[in-house]
């Protein structure tokens, strides 16, 4: 059985968004092409509580937005202030259309940890139920679209392919926020070397 995932298309990612992906909104019309050929449709959303660690302002000393430091032990990027719980940010974007969208997952709830992947925590370790809602409706396809591509797209589907899916990337309904030049074109070869077939959405046909 095949699944869409629409990971973190929310206002806050979109252009003039808290944390905007370039062209982040170029996505929506692909998915929402695509969307409705689907039997399973489900979409993420990045729900963080003011306090998360994630966020530059949050962190001990002057720390600053797009800046290295430490959040629950491991090291990543600090961001912005984005998808604050219940704000218009973290709302996915109007023009998505949700007809088709089966459940929603919400991530990055706890404040001491990030999750960029639609599995797990960045520990690996506390799961967002995504996997056992897709068992538990047979899939083992999936196919990822969102945002961003190299980082909770990224993300979500390497830990795809560890949990055993057959892993697919959207790549025209997807976009990277490309902190640094290049970030997007190390994932994709990590996504590919691990086994992902990239793919346009055109040839999806009729699913
Ligand atoms: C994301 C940075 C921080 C994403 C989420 O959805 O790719 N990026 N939080
Ligand atoms: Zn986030």
């Amino acid at each position: 059985m095949k699944a869409l995932i629409i990971v973190d298309v929310q206002n806050d990612f979109l252009p003039g968004g808290a944390l905007a992906v370039p062209e982040g909104d170029r996505v929506i019309p692909v998915i929402n092409n695509i969307s409705h050929r689907f039997p399973v449709v489900v979409a993420t959303q990045d729900w963080h509580p003011a306090t998360h660690m994630s966020f530059a302002v949050n962190q001990p000393g002057d720390k600053k937005a797009f800046e290295q430091g430490m959040v629950g032990g491991i090291r990543q990027i600090l961001w912005p202030v984005h998808c604050v719980q219940g704000s218009h940010g973290a709302e996915l974007a109007g023009t998505l259309n949700q007809e088709p969208v089966h459940a929603i997952i919400r991530k990055g709830i706890n404040p001491e940890i990030d999750s960029y992947s639609a599995f797990f925590d960045m520990k690996g370790k506390n799961s967002t139920g995504l996997d056992g809602y897709l068992r538990s409706r047979n899939v083992d396809e999936i196919y990822v679209s969102g945002l961003a591509a190299d980082v909770c797209v990224y993300f979500t589907i390497m830990d795809g392919i560890r949990l055993g899916y057959t892993c697919y990337l959207i790549e025209d309904a997807s976009r990277p926020v490309e902190v640094e030049k290049g970030d997007y074109k190390k994932a994709r070869e990590k996504m590919q070397n691990a086994g992902a077939h990239i793919i346009e959405s055109s040839v999806l046909g009729s699913i």
